[in-house]
């Protein structure tokens, strides 16, 4: 059974339309990863999270290492949860710090996450641009148990360009895993060798449901996976103003003080300030925070809003995506 050497999936010949498709067995890409890697399409595939869930649990039941991929602009209100699946010791590494303005130091978010979490080790990395790599490898090195070293995280977290970056720079082995911006790329489990003493296992992305991702058209793929640094913006807000952003979220300040909200989301989503009066995306789900000072609103999946001092907001937003409070981060 020859497997796909960009998505983990077994090659077959026989149907087009199922995973795995090749018209030729000896290539080593299926005919997706062939499009994603030549032409940039995108072609999602739905995927089970039973089959996530089984493949974290088959890891649970060895002692090996694991390395918990998250997407730094998109932390989720609870990263305990994977300790549902999980009883090996895990290092949480947080990918994609190229887009975080330069000005964010590492110091301020590692100690907002030690003082909630209890994990072996905190790293904050950029596959992108080889940030901390080095610092990563020895901390493998370091906490290995066996052999294995298990990669896991959510769909688009950077775990397949993490591997592709940490293989080239750190052993002879060949290899170009599938990397997109469309949610489910990786499809199997792959097991890559770094050294004799060291195999690296990428593994399928879990999709939350509650990720934004899964409610905006396949055009924000791209955008909301940005390479670009974040250029925050910042709006002095008064009550009873409105913020419009890209066309599917509006936040009305209701309550409260001249405010001041800053933007942590990629450049390219549009941002507008109006009268509250102003009827855009009100047909949308609806419902209301009380703010404390010094709080972010997480938009999941699509990076977060530092907000100054206290007041109420109202969201207006796909019922399905998750919004929360938390002390600011950065
Ligand atoms: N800016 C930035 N983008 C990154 C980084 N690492 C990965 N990406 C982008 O994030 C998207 C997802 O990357 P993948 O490596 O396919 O993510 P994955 O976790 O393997 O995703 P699945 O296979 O679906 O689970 C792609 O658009 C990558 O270019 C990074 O360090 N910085
Ligand atoms: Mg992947």
């Amino acid at each position: 059974m020859k497997k796909c050497m960009g998505c983990g999936v077994v090659l077959q010949n026989e149907n087009i339309l199922n995973i795995g498709f090749t018209p030729n067995l000896e290539m080593d890409l299926c005919m997706r990863c062939f499009k994603v890697k030549n032409y940039g399409e995108t072609s999602s595939v739905a995927k089970n999270n039973e089959d996530y869930i089984n493949i974290l649990k088959n890891i649970s039941s060895t002692n090996d290492l694991v390395l918990y991929i998250v997407d730094i602009l998109n932390i989720k209100e609870d990263l305990n949860e994977i300790r549902e699946y999980l009883r090996n010791n895990i290092i949480l590494v947080l990918n994609k710090k190229d887009i975080l303005p330069k000005s964010v130091k590492d110091e301020k978010i590692i100690s907002y996450i030690k003082e909630r979490y209890d994990f072996l080790d905190v790293i904050i990395v950029s596959s992108l641009n080889n940030y901390n790599l080095d610092l990563l490898m020895s901390k493998i090195n370091r906490c290995k148990t066996g052999k294995n070293v298990y990669f896991v995280g959510e769909t688009n977290a950077g775990k397949s360009s993490l591997i592709n970056k940490i293989i080239n720079n750190y052993s002879d082995t060949q290899v170009d895993l599938t990397v997109s911006s469309m949610p489910e790329t990786t499809l199997e489990k792959i097991k890559i060798k770094v050294r004799d003493d060291l195999y690296i296992i990428d593994t399928p992305g879990i999709v939350d449901k509650e990720n934004i991702i899964n409610y905006l058209d396949k055009k924000y793929y791209k955008i909301l996976n940005t390479n670009k640094e974040i250029k925050p913006k910042t709006f002095q807000i008064y009550r009873n103003q409105s913020l419009l952003i890209g066309d599917f979220l509006r936040i009305d300040y209701i309550e409260g003080d001249k405010n001041s909200f800053t933007l942590y989301i990629p450049n390219g989503i549009k941002v507008k300030k109006v009268n509250s009066r102003h009827n855009s995306l009100k047909e949308l789900s609806y419902k209301e925070y009380d703010l404390n000072f010094h709080n972010d609103l997480v938009i999941y999946g699509l990076g977060f809003i530092k907000i100054v001092i206290n007041g109420r907001i109202g969201i207006y937003l796909d019922k399905d995506v998750k919004t929360f409070l938390r002390k600011n981060m950065i």
